[in-house]
């Protein structure tokens, strides 16, 4: 491994394939996907956009459900392995900062988690007269205190940094409409306190490439590099058919993560599998979570499959660095 992750941790566990032979692509599928199949237990129809972390040796997530009305809610989902997961029926109730029960809200999407400080911090799409993003924290899956409101609407996608930088707290965002929002672009905002952000700055735009033409947003929180934000994230296509999402990735200049240092301009993976191309919403692929080993570079990359299941691929670092570098503009 001649690329080094900075601030990483070993995850000897996580879940692990060798790249096929002959396979030359940047990013190879789970050969038994998906992780996640329909009706993952009683109360939800589809758990897809998801995230997990290490957790006491295990694995420990939080889950979007979508349940038997078609409506998502957040779940917490436990895992020996990072395949075999056990999703609760209970959805997850959010308190304030003095412990008080806060009402819920009409539906929750598409969350990521990130470890910070010490402390595991959930960001998801939330509804407040609309859709926009939320941010919450927790210890141990157990207690979620959510920050007051921190964004206004429209925006479907938020992502945080896992440290701060420059001393402020960082979010890629994409501001977007109160529908299926036909255009989307990545966003830099900042924070000293989670709750107050601004000093917004324009990351990076939907592209000239066809595949991500439409809109692009961060996926996975960004994995620091000695030199760069590895950031993986999605684009969107309109055709005659529909939206495709597809997989692709950014590199971030490391001390201003506003600064694009490379961009592949070619998808790193799209939907070709069935699980990717048929279910209930067609070719769609959305990243939403890397399991990085630092010592060895794996990553193991979970995203959405057709809002359907959920689904991982693996990469590594250098190959994905590589490619990105190869293919970029
Ligand atoms: C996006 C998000 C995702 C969803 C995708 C495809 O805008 O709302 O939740 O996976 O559309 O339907």
């Amino acid at each position: 491994m001649s690329i080094k992750i900075v601030n990483g941790m070993a995850i000897p566990n996580m879940p692990w394939e060798e790249c096929p032979k002959g396979f030359n692509g940047p990013i190879w599928r789970y050969s038994k996907n998906p992780v996640i199949n329909r009706h993952p237990n009683s109360v939800i129809s589809r758990a897809f956009n998801s995230a997990l972390v290490p957790f006491n040796g295990e694995f420990v997530g939080v889950f979007r459900g979508d349940n038997l009305d078609d409506i998502p809610h957040l779940y917490v989902g436990h895992s020996k392995d990072g395949i075999h997961i056990d999703i609760s029926e209970e959805q997850i109730h959010f308190v304030d900062k003095n412990g008080n029960p806060l009402k819920d809200t009409n539906y929750q999407y598409d969350p990521r988690v990130i470890m910070l400080e010490g402390s595991y911090y959930i960001v998801w799409c939330d509804d407040l007269c609309g859709p926009t993003i939320s941010i919450a924290k927790t210890d141990d899956f157990k207690t979620f205190v959510k920050f007051d409101n921190p964004f206004l609407p429209y925006n479907r996608n938020g992502v945080l940094f896992p440290r701060k930088v420059n001393d402020m707290y960082y979010m890629l965002s994409r501001p977007s409409d109160s529908g299926h929002t036909a255009f989307g672009d990545i966003f830099l905002s900042q924070s000293k306190d989670m709750t107050f952000w601004g000093k917004n700055r324009v990351v990076a735009q939907r592209g000239y490439e066809w595949w991500c033409a439409l809109k692009i947003g961060a996926g996975p929180a960004p994995i620091e590099l000695e030199d760069g934000w590895l950031v993986f994230i999605h684009g969107v296509n309109r055709t005659c058919n529909d939206y495709v999402y597809s997989i692709g990735a950014l590199i971030l200049d490391h001390d201003d993560p506003s600064k694009v240092l490379y961009r592949c301009k070619d998808f790193l993976m799209t939907p070709e599998a069935d699980y990717e191309t048929v279910g209930f919403v067609s070719n769609v692929i959305f990243p939403t979570c890397a399991l990085v080993d630092a010592p060895t570079g794996r990553i193991a990359l979970y995203y959405g499959a057709a809002d359907t299941y959920t689904a991982l691929a693996f990469t590594t670092v250098d190959k994905v660095v590589d490619y990105i570098k190869k293919h970029g503009r």
